[in-house]
């Protein structure tokens, strides 16, 4: 056990002990506009958990949503839900309002938090949502904005007394049919992975400045970039903008040490790394996608350092299989992070002889609990997680994947799911039928392919391929949208009609 005890709130286990082992006047966080110590953010939280609670009504238990860039106030924001005793849910900022309504919809959301500049599809959301009743801004510079309630607002606040075990955060995935799963996390779980993971593999120390891409609203981001510089005391960057080029610009500039990113962005960067200074990095971590042994040796070769891969799920919070630095086998996801097990296993839940690839099942401190989704029985079988991942472990214990054992497309670090994709194409009126699957890519891991059967009359043409992904973008967070679309006369079908995913996999990667 990790020790606990029954009663914490995990926002005085990451902020207040900072203060109390005397690192108020410590940055906790760095962002091109502002750098917030400790004490000032502890303070900020206060000011916004009072809003929440005087303001709106905000009681022990209710969710929030949460809908920022990675930035200062989206951490003091989700602290000061947590200090309240509320659920933060975290959504990312690329999310189209239908996405949006599915996900404040599942978490009976009243109350939101937004930066004003996301201000669009949040109004086409609450639209949507009769439920979401309360939106405020953050950034507007009107008086009835987050900061203009803030100010007026004192700098402590007593955090509520929750349980260990209290839901403190829900983080939806789509799942492989694009239908919303909200994951519940508990205030000891926000620990757990700092205290196996982080602790154990990772090793930051309060020296460290932590960098990357992931956003907060992905739970590889929240830990990345939140729970674990702030569990060593260290601290954070957060950038809005966070691509290749943006880290490429920003790493000489704030002198980071801990990188977290994923194996695109390593790609990416590493074509345009020439005179860039990287000495300030000591730890480069790789999660989202597998990582190929080149990305693995190239990196290496240009930096010196080894990047620690990872695997991790919002279902398991974060990664729950990797290895320190001095154990990396390259082309090897790791060992199972210390706290958890991992098992490679045949259809019926029997383990597999090493050697032989099988379904990854995992378990340990945090694990899956989905709210009010049926699809819990097919994640936790026997106590056990079952990823949707295919390993292999060979004889000394490392893991090695394999590929997804179900639809999930996985491109740049992103999980899409192929039905969402198929059911937007289709609501276009030249579409009549599409499949959608992963085309193995070299610079994004995977794409997203469509292969597109039009109506009668309609001529597939290059401006038709724009228009397509164009209505994808605007309909769904742009990252989803088909990189490569084809059209063809007909889908692989079964006798029934199905949909044959598999084959369409196949045509693809041939
Ligand atoms: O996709 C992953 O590997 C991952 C890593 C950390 C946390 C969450 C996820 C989904």
């Amino acid at each position: 056990s990790l020790g606990y005890g029954e009663r914490m709130n995990c926002a005085v286990e990451l902020i207040d002990r900072n203060i109390e082992a005397g690192l108020g006047g410590k940055y906790a966080v760095i962002s091109p506009e502002l750098r917030w110590t400790y004490s000032e953010l502890s303070r900020t939280v206060a000011r916004i958990a009072h809003v929440l609670v005087q303001d709106f009504g905000l009681k022990p238990g209710n969710r929030v949503l949460l809908r920022f860039p990675n930035s200062p106030m989206m951490v003091a924001a989700y602290f000061a839900v947590l200090r309240a005793g509320g659920a933060v849910v975290a959504t990312m900022p690329l999310l189209r309002a239908k996405e949006l309504s599915a996900i404040a919809g599942k978490a009976q959301i009243s109350l939101a938090l937004c930066d004003h500049r996301l201000r669009e599809e949040m109004e086409k959301t609450a639209a949507q949502v009769p439920e979401l009743v309360s939106i405020l801004y953050s950034g507007s510079g009107e008086g009835s904005s987050l900061e203009a309630r803030m100010a007026e607002k004192a700098p402590e606040f007593t955090p509520c007394d929750t349980a260990a075990d209290d839901v403190c955060l829900l983080g939806f995935t789509s799942g492989t049919t694009g239908e919303p799963k909200a994951t519940m996390h508990f205030h000891r779980d926000m620990l757990a992975i700092c205290d196996c993971y982080s602790r154990e593999v990772l090793r930051p120390q309060s020296s460290d400045v932590f960098i990357g891409s992931p956003p907060l609203a992905f739970t590889f981001g929240l830990g990345g970039l939140v729970l674990f510089p702030f569990r060593a005391g260290a601290t954070a960057v957060l950038l809005e903008r966070a691509g290749p080029d943006d880290l490429l610009a920003a790493i000489p500039y704030y002198k980071p040490s801990v990188l977290f990113t994923a194996p695109t962005a390593y790609r990416a960067m590493l074509a345009k790394l020439t005179g860039v200074d990287f000495s300030s990095l000591r730890k480069c971590v790789s999660a989202g996608e597998p990582l190929p042994k080149a990305t693995f040796d190239d990196w290496q070769q240009a930096t010196g350092i080894s990047i620690m891969d990872g695997i991790g799920a919002t279902e398991m919070l974060h990664i729950f299989i990797a290895a320190r630095e001095e154990e990396i086998r390259p082309g090897a996801t790791g060992k199972p992070v210390p706290g958890y097990e991992a098992r490679v296993v045949d259809e019926d839940g029997e383990e597999v002889p090493d050697g032989t690839p099988g379904k990854l099942a995992v378990r340990g401190p945090t694990g899956c609990r989905y709210l009010a989704d049926p699809r819990q029985a097919d994640y936790v079988k026997d106590g056990w997680n079952i990823t949707g991942d295919t390993y292999i472990r060979d004889a000394d214990g490392y893991f090695w994947y394999q590929a997804r054992s179900d639809d999930m497309i996985i491109s740049a670090g992103y999980n899409i799911a192929g039905p969402e994709v198929e059911a937007t194409l289709l609501a276009h009126q030249a579409v009549a039928e599409c499949g959608v699957v992963a085309q193995p890519d070299r610079e994004r891991g995977q794409i997203v392919k469509a292969y597109v059967v039009l109506k009668p009359g309609v001529s597939g043409d290059a401006a038709l391929v724009k228009a397509l992904q164009e209505h994808v973008k605007a309909e769904l967070a742009p990252y989803k949208y088909p990189r490569a679309v084809e059209f063809v006369d007909k889908l692989p079908r079964t006798e029934t009609g199905k949909l044959q995913r598999f084959a369409l996999r196949e045509i693809a990667a041939a």
